[in-house]
């Protein structure tokens, strides 16, 4: 059984990450998604989450690619997760490209898959808000009519 890990915040979950998983899931025979803690998104990754860890976790359980969901609560627990876990291949987006090599060293298949470039959760976040500050105007000029 191949088993694949991949680690992330996966906060307003959307596509980008669905294909991100199906392309993971795809490599082997059982994935591991290390979520981020609400703890390391705030004190180390420094991003704001709309949902919470136990949220986040719920929905990516649902998602019919993952078998398990770990947390991960620092940068430095890969080492030991892959050896824990019993990881064959270690998937990242590739706008990590190489900043996991070393876990080669440590035996383990490490591959960057593409990102899907069109959307991200700031891109969400943005565009509702500038979506409202559009809305608002509009409803603003339509009452001045
Ligand atoms: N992703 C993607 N396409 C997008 C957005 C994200 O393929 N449009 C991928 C990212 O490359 C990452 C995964 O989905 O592999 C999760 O994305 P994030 O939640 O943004 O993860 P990140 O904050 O990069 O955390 O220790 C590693 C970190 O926890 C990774």
């Amino acid at each position: 059984m191949k088993r694949v890990i991949t680690y992330g915040t996966f906060d307003l979950l959307h596509y980008g990450h669905i294909n991100l998983l199906r392309r993971a899931k795809a490599m082997g025979d059982y994935l591991i998604v290390a979520l981020s803690t609400d703890r390391f998104n705030s004190v180390e990754k420094n991003k704001k989450c709309y949902f919470s860890y136990q949220q986040r976790k719920a929905m990516l359980e649902s998602i019919r690619y993952v078998d398990l969901v770990i947390p991960e609560d620092g940068w430095e627990q890969k080492k030991e997760d892959v050896h824990l876990y019993h990881i064959d291949i270690f998937v990242m987006g590739d706008d990590w490209e190489g900043k996991f090599d070393f876990l080669k060293d440590e035996g383990v298949e490490v591959v960057y898959l593409s990102r899907t470039p069109e959307i991200s959760s700031t891109q969400i976040k943005n565009d509702f808000k500038s979506r409202d500050d559009a809305d608002i105007s509009r409803i603003f000029t339509d009452d001045m009519k």
